[in-house]
């Protein structure tokens, strides 16, 4: 039976950069998860009858919303829904199940790489039919419906059992609980050269993938030591946890200390180690001895795809977001082909995929993907890697040295202060603003600002205009700070500091990133006068 039921809006549902992030508690308030569902369909068209694909990364709550998010669908009309077994999907497996199948969109229940458990963070967004995240006009209605709600329809019925592959039906629609690995890995086949990679695991290659207890667990197991032969133990922390063993699940220096610091051990390093984040689609890649940065990753990536057999015939292009590096820029005019410069959050490639304008995306925040899915994927970041390294039958440290060598190094570093105060953040952010006109051509120690601005992007496939999306301030010689707020956080305000600098010359190569960027991170500072504002010495993260 169809009930529904009478609710007040909440004020607080905006999605962020990636969906509606908030603490469990917010999420376990009476009718908050349902207003949000229910807000998102009233934002949609025409699905009567369609397919809705829902799963998530497994962390806590995430049972509980995919029992009510199904209920929901059928009373809502959804002719069918398709949900991965245990309620896991990977964010790129979401994507790539709801492509295949021609559903309607997704429900991806994720709050990415932040912390889980009762008081930590859960999250809700909603992908479209293409398999990518909701575009902003989508996103802003959704809001704007969460504002005024005053009902939703859920059917009454027992919870479905979500641990039993197969079918059942819920009040007229269809239920199938899938295996959440299988189409996954057999896309993931079909892209890169398995062949070449066992041989290259038989010539005793030693790899660590730590999936951090969260969503890639399953997922790599099955591909990298079944499928691809590395030895059992090669992944670790396989097991998706709802607390994610009480760790941030966030592949940066930071949070995969463990592994970074075994990677740096000298000759008896694995060869090559990796991480994903809480639903496996940020990446970490570090060689024996070298952390290779996400832009760096994307630059090499791009450069190298054509040995894969998935883009054996060269890729269209390349996209970056604006606070990534320039590295791949390089590349890309090597290349011949375009280069597309979007604000932060990966629903800002989902047109350029679609157009065919671009094959490759990605970001400084760890996220590399390409046109076979519409979410950034951290497994096929790994998986590309290893493809390259079995071709060229090189280390990385060498690939990325000759890479550098080829296109010049642009250090590159990220500051993040967290949870700082958002009136402070905001009042830094609007003092930089006041000060753009006045900027270009004043000098800061050795360096000369070209230009500054605050970043609009104008979408080159549906004209659709966004902007405020962070403050750019260009020198001389290509190097480059930028201040944004995140959107991804859950309390208070991230200020996020990303600075660059451009060395074409290969004996400058092997500085220490922070030292070559000692005179940049000083400009900052004085620019913004972060110290002051945020009340902070240090940033809390370097990455
Ligand atoms: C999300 C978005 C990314 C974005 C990242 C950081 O990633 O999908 O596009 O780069 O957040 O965003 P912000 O700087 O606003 O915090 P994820 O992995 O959290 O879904």
């Amino acid at each position: 039976m169809i009930s529904t039921v009478a609710t007040t809006p909440f004020g607080d549902q905006k999605p962020g950069t990636s969906g509606l992030r908030k603490k469990v508690p917010v999420f376990q308030q009476p009718n908050y998860a349902e207003n949000f569902i229910q807000s998102i369909f009233d934002s949609l068209e025409n699905f009567n009858g369609e397919t809705l694909v829902i799963g998530g990364d497994g962390r806590f709550y995430n049972r509980e919303v995919i029992q009510k998010a199904i209920k929901m669908a059928a009373a809502n009309g959804f002719g069918k829904v398709l949900v991965g077994k245990g309620g896991i999907l990977s964010t790129p497996a979401a994507s790539h199940v709801i492509r295949k199948y021609k559903a309607f969109g997704g429900i991806i229940l994720s709050a990415s790489h932040n912390p889980g458990g009762p008081t930590e963070d859960f999250g809700i967004k909603y992908n479209i039919g293409n398999g990518g995240p909701a575009p902003e006009k989508i996103t802003d209605a959704i809001f704007a419906r969460s504002k005024v709600i005053d009902t939703y329809k859920i059917v009454d019925a027992t919870d479905l059992d979500l641990d039993v592959i197969g079918s059942v039906t819920v009040e007229g629609m269809a239920v199938e609980v899938i295996d959440p690995v299988a189409d996954y890995a057999a896309l993931m086949e079909e892209l890169f050269d398995f062949g070449a990679i066992r041989n290259l695991f038989g010539l005793g290659f030693r790899m660590v993938f730590d999936a951090m207890s969260a969503v890639t667990g399953p997922y790599a197991k099955e591909i990298i030591e079944r499928r691809l032969g590395a030895p059992e133990g090669t992944v670790r922390n396989f097991i998706p946890l709802p607390d994610f063993g009480g760790h941030h699940p966030d592949p940066n220096l930071v949070h995969a200390k463990q592994l970074y610091d075994e990677m740096m051990a000298g000759d008896a390093a694995p060869d090559f180690g990796a991480a994903s984040d809480g639903d496996g689609d940020r990446n970490l890649i570090i060689g024996k001895g070298i952390f290779v940065t996400p832009s760096d990753s994307l630059a090499i990536l791009a450069a190298n795809a054509d040995l894969a057999p998935g883009y054996a015939g060269g890729i269209a292009g390349i996209a970056r977001s604006m606070p990534t590096s320039a590295a791949a820029d390089r590349v890309a005019e090597k290349l011949g082909i375009g280069m597309y410069e979007t604000p932060t959050g990966w629903k800002f490639f989902g047109n350029l995929l679609d157009a065919g304008k671009v094959t490759i995306c990605g970001e400084e925040s760890a996220g590399t993907g390409s046109n076979h899915v519409r979410e950034k994927d951290g497994l096929w970041a790994v998986l590309l890697w290893l493809n390259i390294l079995a071709v060229r039958g090189e280390n990385v440290l060498d690939i990325v040295t000759q890479h550098w060598a080829t296109y010049g190094r642009n250090y590159y570093s990220r500051h993040d202060y967290e949870e700082v105060d958002s009136d402070a953040a905001n009042g830094l952010i609007a003092a930089l603003r006041a000060k753009l006109e006045s900027l270009p051509g004043t000098k800061i120690g050795d360096l000369t600002v070209t230009a500054a601005d605050d970043f609009a992007y104008h979408d080159p496939v549906d004209q659709s205009v966004s902007k405020n999306q962070g403050i750019r301030i260009l020198f001389e010689g290509g190097s480059r700070i930028v201040f944004r707020l995140s959107g991804t956080g859950t309390s208070g305000a991230t200020l996020r500091v990303y600075i660059e600098r451009y060395e074409p010359d290969a004996s400058r190569h092997d500085l220490e990133t922070q030292a070559a960027l000692s005179d940049l991170i000083a400009t900052a500072e004085s620019i913004a006068d972060i110290r002051v504002r945020t009340g902070r010495d240090a940033p809390s993260v370097i990455t």
